[in-house]
């Protein structure tokens, strides 16, 4: 599903984020860069041992923030690690913390001067964060990022790993888009 929002593309996809060729792909870290399972252990699996190199100099990132490396063997330019919060009941600030790894990513890919970026599905995993919740969160962020910077970024993706994944992003992404053209 393609659509296009303030001049920036806007892709959902089902897939690996570790075969993108966007100017960053973005990894769902923890907060010691440390690497583990899910999409983190993907990334460093593929990109080879550049970017750990990279992490343990950086040292760490708090969650809710984003830091950047360079993209060892992958195809993409870098990897943009942001960590987004454990899910515990929703009132941990849960929904402040993912939003704010996904603004911080796209801040951090602005202040890079880079066009393009993949997501995953940030915290939905090993986090435990309802992905149906989660999506909501991802793709308004994202879309207020296109209004408050218009054309700034020229694509953004979201690469969703099972076909469940992606038709909860479709249908988020369509309900968020009808609310908008009402309200506008
Ligand atoms: N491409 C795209 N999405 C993927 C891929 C891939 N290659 N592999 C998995 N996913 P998770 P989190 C999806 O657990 O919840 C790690 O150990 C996966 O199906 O990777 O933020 C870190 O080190 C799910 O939908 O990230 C942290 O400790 C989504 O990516 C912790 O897990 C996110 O799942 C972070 O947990």
């Amino acid at each position: 599903m393609d659509i296009k929002e303030n001049g920036t593309t806007i892709s959902l996809i089902r897939g690996d984020i570790t075969l993108e060729s966007t100017d960053a792909i973005v990894n769902a870290a923890n907060s010691r860069l440390a690497g583990g399972g899910g999409v983190d252990g993907a990334i460093h699996m593929a990109g080879g041992a550049q970017i750990m190199e990279e992490c343990r100099s950086i040292g760490g990132c708090p969650t809710g923030k984003a830091v950047i490396t360079t993209a060892g063997l992958l195809n993409a330019r870098y990897v943009i690690h942001t960590v987004g919060p454990i899910y515990k009941d929703g009132r941990h600030n849960e929904p402040e913390l993912l939003e704010s790894a996904y603004r911080s990513s796209l801040e951090l890919a602005l202040e890079k001067g880079l066009k393009s970026i993949s997501f995953p599905s940030i915290s939905t995993g090993a986090y435990g964060y309802p992905a149906n919740d989660a999506s909501i969160i991802a793709l308004k962020t994202i879309l207020e990022f296109t209004k408050a910077n218009p054309g700034k970024l020229e694509l953004i993706r979201f690469v969703l790993f099972s076909d469940q994944d992606y038709n909860t992003y479709s249908e988020s992404l369509k309900k968020l888009l009808k609310t908008a053209r009402k309200t506008a």
